[in-house]
């Protein structure tokens, strides 16, 4: 768990332990971004009662995003933005049979009324769906919003700084 002293902002949930490896470059944008969050297992098919309480209290507890993490067939984030208004980012976990297809499908294809803004397959979409929730709190958190800033900035710059690629 990485929950920090603060009330998270952000939950990151995963169906299993096993996603852990995809998730974890969600919780590490937001640590380097000093975004409290919260990190759980709750599993539309195995634990669902655990995610209609996680879902239906995420608001009441002052969660402003969820970031939703599952393979195969990757309930988690549509049954989760079934419960809540609370913005759901879901993130399709790459699967050992159908290599994320199957969980990328299952997450972005949800019926009109009930939306998942849904990111790439695996480490990618973790770390964009963290990024992603970091914009949506800088309209609100000026520290985000510079935090952001500034992570694009050095992005940015370490790319101008080692623009050739024959050399390490
Ligand atoms: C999904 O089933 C999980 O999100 C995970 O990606 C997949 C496999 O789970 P395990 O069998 O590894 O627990 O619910």
């Amino acid at each position: 768990m990485t929950d920090t002293a603060r009330a998270p902002l952000v939950g990151v949930v995963m169906g299993s332990r096993s996603d852990w490896d995809t998730m974890q470059h969600a919780s590490t944008r937001l640590e380097a971004l000093g975004i409290a969050h919260e990190v759980r297992v709750v599993s539309a098919h195995r634990t669902p009662d655990a995610l209609f309480e996680y879902a239906g209290e995420a608001a009441g507890r002052g969660l402003r995003a969820i970031i939703a993490g599952a393979g195969g067939a990757a309930h988690l984030p549509g049954m989760i933005a079934s419960k809540t208004t609370v913005p759901v980012l879901g993130v399709p976990v790459k699967s050992r049979a159908l290599n994320g297809l199957d969980s990328l499908l299952s997450i972005v294809q949800m019926p009109a009324g009930v939306p998942v803004a849904t990111f790439a397959i695996g480490d990618a979409g973790a770390a964009n769906a963290a990024l992603f929730a970091a914009s949506l709190l800088a309209v609100d958190h000026p520290e985000v919003a510079r935090a952001l800033d500034a992570f694009r900035a050095r992005q940015t710059a370490e790319v101008a700084a080692n623009d050739d690629p024959r050399i390490e």
